[in-house]
């Protein structure tokens, strides 16, 4: 199989300056090595290029911070992305932070009629405007997928929703904010919190994960935010939620949806080498994409 890795040098989703240099952690981790020893032809097709903003950030457009920058950024990267699914390669996006999943899921969704999405995180990310506290676009995309939010973003690529609220899974949840309870109420979005994560096991929320994606979907996205995972063993992130998944669970998470073969692209977003330790949670990172594409099946 090809695959694309596209990076996506992004920091204006949220306060934390630093995450802009992910996709450079994830490199100097070793992630192309890593993943060129697998059964995939790798090419690294370097970062999408973001400007910045003159002046100081704010919130001007409807409580959102950075929109014009943020949409600009994820057009580019959906047009990139759209153009290698048209390739037939498997794109592989390095944020940045999440705000990238709106460009990441405009150029996926587009190609297919059931996009199943797998969102791996301590949070919801489903915000819009109205409801966010923060003014931060990385705690919307997956509302803006939902055809929710401005439409600068929702619209990208002329075509809303991207996903349908069946098809998503939320694996990890630990800090909601009301706004974003009331929408996975109202929509009937599938959850795992960490309670039912501790209650029946990472084996089971996987395979429940897995069977009902597979009955119901043509491709599956996995958007893995790193701060879903523990801060004890991922600090390089913005928002860092103490009682996260380990290590352990998320490699086995990731050996799993391996074995089930049922991804069609995948990105990991929120590596932040500033909050780092010695760029720990970049080789985190690196490791679980071993595991995910296939190192245990080799
Ligand atoms: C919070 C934090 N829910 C917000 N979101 C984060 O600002 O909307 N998402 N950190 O990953
Ligand atoms: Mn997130
Ligand atoms: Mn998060
Ligand atoms: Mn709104």
């Amino acid at each position: 199989k090809d695959m694309s890795i596209i990076g996506v040098p992004m920091d204006l989703g949220q306060n934390r300056r630093g995450v802009d240099m992910g996709p450079s952690a994830m490199r100097y981790a070793g992630a192309i090595e890593r993943l060129q020893r697998l059964q995939y032809n790798v090419s690294d097709l370097g970062d999408i290029p973001i400007n910045r903003p003159d002046g100081k950030d704010d919130k001007r457009d409807g409580n959102l911070r950075n929109l014009q920058q943020v949409a600009e950024g994820n057009q580019a990267l959906a047009e990139m992305v759209d153009q290698e699914i048209g390739k037939n390669r498997f794109p592989l996006i390095f944020g940045g932070d999440h705000s990238i999943a709106i460009g990441s899921l405009s150029g996926i969704a587009k190609h297919y009629k059931n996009l199943g999405v797998i969102w791996y995180d301590a949070h919801g990310d489903l915000n819009c405007g109205e409801t966010s506290p923060s003014g931060n676009i990385h705690g919307m995309p997956l509302a803006v997928s939902l055809g929710i939010g401005h439409e600068k973003l929702t619209n990208m690529l002329h075509y809303q929703p991207k996903v349908k609220p069946e098809n998503i899974v939320i694996v990890g949840a630990r800090s909601l904010d009301p706004g974003e309870r009331e929408l996975i109420r109202e929509k009937g979005i599938k959850v795992y919190t960490m309670h039912e994560i501790d209650r029946i096991g990472m084996t089971k929320v996987m395979q429940e994960t897995i069977d009902y994606l597979q009955e119901r979907t043509d491709g599956v996205h996995l958007s893995l935010d790193l701060d879903g995972l523990d801060p004890s063993e991922a600090p390089g992130v913005g928002t860092p939620v103490l009682g996260g998944l380990t290590y352990r669970e998320s490699h086995l998470a990731m050996e799993m949806l391996a074995e089930a073969d049922i991804l069609t692209s995948a990105e990991f977003v929120e590596v932040n080498p500033i909050l780092d330790d010695k760029n720990k949670t970049a080789t985190v990172a690196v490791g679980l994409m071993g595991s995910l594409f296939g190192e245990k099946l080799k």
